[in-house]
């Protein structure tokens, strides 16, 4: 009897032994991107960044992040900024670190300014990625496309075209001047303005109003007293349009400086019904933050690489490939849709 109680002693303090030496080499493991940390059956803990705060785009696209997280059974952790730069964000990205969260979306405010911060989440096997405003191949694992970049410029200067009748002074008013998603999309507008069906049309500025509200109706206002000959603006972002509407508006130029751009129906509405803005851009933030998340989880899970041919299941919208993207890869989500009257009251009720 007594041999038999020391045999199940011995072999209890054998088990627990052994349990202690799985549980340390495991935690060891932790920081590195292995198949063990996502075996854990922890919660998971997904961090986004958006550009900055006060920006109702970022706010539905954090809500479609947060919807997919909630999914997942995964915790959403939620940031920005209060100003558009860089230096706020790496500010961020820093205590995420030390918060050892699993992954990293961002919404970059620079493409290269960020490199050293998010090489150092990856390099502690935090999952990065960027959505919406890419940043630099190097600083990322993939990034998650809205919409066909070529395509959001194209359409925009063929918007402002025909509503100026193909002649005149046009001017651009964007975002930050280091943002990449309207800096691409500028460049796809020059490149189309090339074309010989705009000859006479002349883009004479491009203005940042640094997707703050008052800054962007004050680079609006310099805009219409420098070129009081301005037939045009396009702000290919939904802070911009927003503030320039409501300048036109305010200074009765219905009808005579006429704009586009890439908005949020729910902001933009009135503009479009009154006839300031005829018509505009956009997709649809909260589909483009749900499917991030769900990028960000298989990429934890280990079902994606972020390398081209790559395929998921991303939640409700369907299922996506990983695609090339100049020296990185992408996930391409859609095409810019058109607002334009006769669809915008069944919109602005959506985002
Ligand atoms: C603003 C932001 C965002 C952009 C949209 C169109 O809200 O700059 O990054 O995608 O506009």
């Amino acid at each position: 009897m007594k041999k038999l109680f020391m045999l199940i002693v011995t072999s209890v303090l054998l088990l627990g032994v052994l349990a202690a030496c799985s549980q340390g080499s495991s935690s060891g493991d932790s920081q590195k991107p292995s198949k063990d940390k996502e075996d854990d059956g922890g919660q998971k803990k997904y961090a986004f960044i958006f550009k900055n705060t006060g920006n109702p785009y970022g706010e539905k696209m954090m809500d479609g992040f947060e919807e997919a997280i909630k999914e997942l059974n995964g915790e959403a952790i939620l940031r920005a900024p209060d100003q558009p730069t860089a230096e706020a964000q790496i500010q961020i990205i820093e205590q995420l670190i030390t918060q050892k969260v699993d992954s990293i979306t961002i919404t970059g405010n620079d493409p290269d300014a960020l490199q050293p911060a998010l090489t150092k989440a990856m390099d502690a096997g935090i999952k990065v990625i960027s959505v919406d405003s890419a940043v630099n191949a190097k600083s990322r694992i993939t990034h998650v496309n809205q919409a066909d970049p070529e395509a959001i410029g194209r359409v925009q200067i063929e918007a402002i075209s025909e509503m100026i009748g193909g002649k005149g002074q046009i001017a651009i008013l964007s975002a930050t001047s280091q943002a990449t998603n309207q800096n691409l999309w500028i460049e796809y507008m020059q490149k189309e303005l090339e074309k010989d069906e705009y000859k006479d049309i002349e883009l004479v500025k491009v203005a940042y109003g640094d997707d703050l509200r008052d800054k962007s109706v004050s680079e609006t206002e310099a805009l219409l007293k420098t070129y009081p000959k301005l037939k045009g603006i396009i702000a290919p972002t939904t802070v911009g349009i927003a503030a320039a509407g409501k300048v036109l508006t305010d200074k009765g130029l219905k009808g005579k400086v006429m704009l586009t751009g890439l908005g949020l129906p729910s902001e933009m509405a009135s503009y479009i019904e009154s006839g300031v803005c005829p018509w505009m851009y956009l997709w649809n933030p909260i589909d483009v933050g749900y499917a991030a998340g769900y990028t960000a989880s298989a990429l934890i899970k280990g079902d994606i690489e972020g390398e081209v041919g790559d395929k998921f299941e991303a939640g409700r919208t369907g299922a996506k490939e990983v695609v090339e993207d100049g020296d990185g890869t992408q996930i391409m989500l859609g095409e810019p849709f058109k607002f334009e009257k006769s669809n915008i009251a069944e919109w602005k009720e959506v985002y």
